[in-house]
């Protein structure tokens, strides 16, 4: 097996941190998008996890939502729910709040606390697959064992 890039091998550190037994793929095409990662990993949209961060729009403390690829986030209901409106930060901000680039945001093993909701519908698949640091890695996961291993909050994200 070939070595995995820095980015990815630092999501398989954190993973072994968390206590999460997973194993990184790097994809021989691209997973940057949800489609893209369905597509190569042969799985159906909705068992892609989305890793967006967003902002508390007054406080602009970050989180991620960590949404099935087949969603698309109703920020008014998640509003709601939090008590604030949502923004969402730039490419450059979500890369320092992260670590990592857009295409290749895991769902853990960040550069800084990023307190975590997890949308219902990824909770009722078997299996789903994030991103692991690179826009073409990737590793699959029951969505139980990493909400709890992330203690992501569920939500219902639409
Ligand atoms: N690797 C895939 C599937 S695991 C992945 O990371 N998908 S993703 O949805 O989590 O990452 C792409 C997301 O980044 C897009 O859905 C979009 O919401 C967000 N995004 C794209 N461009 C920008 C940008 N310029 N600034 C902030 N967010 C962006």
């Amino acid at each position: 097996m070939t070595e995995l890039p820095p980015s990815a091998k630092k999501v398989q550190d954190a993973a072994d941190a968390l206590g999460l037994a997973v194993q990184i793929r790097e994809m021989d095409r691209s997973t940057r998008t949800a489609e893209e990662a369905a597509a190569a990993c042969g799985v159906a949209v909705g068992q892609i996890v989305k890793s967006l961060v967003f902002l508390r729009a007054q406080s602009k403390q970050p989180l991620l939502l960590l949404v099935s690829g087949q969603n698309r986030v109703d920020e008014k209901a998640i509003a709601v729910r939090l008590g604030e409106p949502l923004e969402r930060p730039d490419a450059e901000r979500v890369r320092a709040l992260t670590g990592y680039v857009i295409g290749g945001i895991p769902p853990f093993g960040h550069a800084t606390a990023l307190p975590t909701f997890i949308d219902r519908d990824l909770l009722g698949y078997d299996v789903v697959w994030a991103a692991a640091g690179t826009p073409r890695a990737v590793f699959p996961v029951d969505p139980q064992v990493l909400a709890k291993a992330v203690g992501a909050e569920a939500i219902s994200v639409v």
